[in-house]
């Protein structure tokens, strides 16, 4: 019944169809059309059990030799699968390193921070040391500190950013000069640039916006000096001479007396326009008080000025939403 020439035949059939399978799931159809429960093999094995015992043992060993081979064949398939699926995919994953890179976007810095940059340059060329500090603060430092009455229109809800625990986001930068002036002795002269906080919207407002602010105090220091620090100071800050600078009464809380520091230029587009660019003013007695220092001994001037109104000035930025909608177009041409 076990014919020589049928199983020799049928490795080579095997060997045929494995060799035609191309992938896992065709393999094993194809293995178990020889080796599986009704596999031609199989079959074979099947009839054993009519052959008379003289037989069996010989066509049993054989069937066992072909069922190895066939075996064999299928693990020698497997294999090759393998081999070809690894190299088509390291095929597949090669890298050109000939190709050309795709070079480097390369960021610039943004242009309120060139214009913090070289505030801080400038001040720091004329002995003034540069103050950080939270952007959380607390009603002490923002607000009692700085002489604003309790029911201070500025203080309520309606300016300010409130956060959880009675904090709030800080509306000025003077709580960082504040902190600063507790902390050194005088003579103080620091400036404190820095991200502050109102509730407010529109073409010309932004609930979150840039200011500086300076802070001098000594035992002899004057209104002049003020003046003459901030006319060199915008004189540096805009690289040119033709700047005249002007006081104007004004009125803030935290100084007596105060004033509007404007500011014009000789020639440019602006020409003769006067520009209102700080406020300032001679340090509140109380502020000076809360600080740690005697208002007989002490006296202190300080200013405080919007970053972004000098950046726009500086670069000729019409509209002021252009610094936080961070389109990469305006950006750019601050490179360099
Ligand atoms: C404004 C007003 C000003 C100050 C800020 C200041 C800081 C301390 C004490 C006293 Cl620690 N004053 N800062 C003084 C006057 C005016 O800024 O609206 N600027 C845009």
């Amino acid at each position: 019944m076990v014919n020589d020439d049928t199983l020799t035949s049928l490795i080579d059939e095997a060997r045929q169809a494995l060799g035609a399978a191309d992938d896992a799931a065709q393999l094993a159809n194809t293995k178990a059309r020889y080796l599986g429960k009704d596999g031609a093999l199989t079959r074979q094995m099947k009839t054993l059990g009519a052959l008379a015992p003289a037989e069996r043992a010989a066509a049993g060993k054989r069937l066992n030799e072909v069922k190895q081979a066939i075996e064999r064949l299928v693990v020698e398939r497997e294999q090759a699968l393998a081999d070809a699926q690894l190299a088509a995919r390291l095929a597949g994953e090669a890298v050109d390193v000939t190709l050309p890179g795709r070079g480097m976007g390369c960021g610039t810095l943004h242009p309120i921070t060139r214009t913090i940059e070289r505030i801080e340059a400038i001040f720091a060329s004329i002995g003034f040391d540069v103050a950080d500090g939270p952007e959380i603060e607390d009603d002490f430092y923002n607000f009692t500190a700085l002489n604003q009455p309790e029911d201070h229109p500025a203080r309520s809800m309606h300016d300010t950013f409130y956060v959880e625990g009675g904090l709030l986001l800080r509306t000025h930068t003077s709580p960082m000069q504040i902190r600063y002036a507790r902390m050194n002795a005088p003579p103080i002269k620091v400036i404190a640039p820095g991200k502050t906080y109102r509730v407010d919207s529109d073409a010309t407002h932004s609930p979150m916006f840039h200011q500086f602010e300076g802070l001098w105090i000594d035992e002899d220091v004057s209104f002049t000096d003020l003046k003459s620090v901030y006319a060199d100071f915008l004189r540096r800050f805009f690289e040119r001479d033709d700047i005249d600078v002007r006081f104007r009464p004004s009125y803030f809380p935290f100084t007596e007396p105060s004033a509007e520091i404007d500011m014009r230029f000789a020639d440019g587009p602006l020409r003769g326009r006067w520009l209102e660019i700080s406020g300032s003013g001679q340090v509140h007695p109380n502020v000076v008080r809360t600080i740690g220092l005697d208002p007989e001994r002490y006296i202190g001037f300080a200013f405080g000025s919007g970053i972004e109104r000098l950046a726009m000035l500086r670069y000729g930025v019409a509209d002021l939403r252009l610094f936080f909608e961070n389109d990469l177009r305006f950006l750019r041409q601050f490179a360099g």
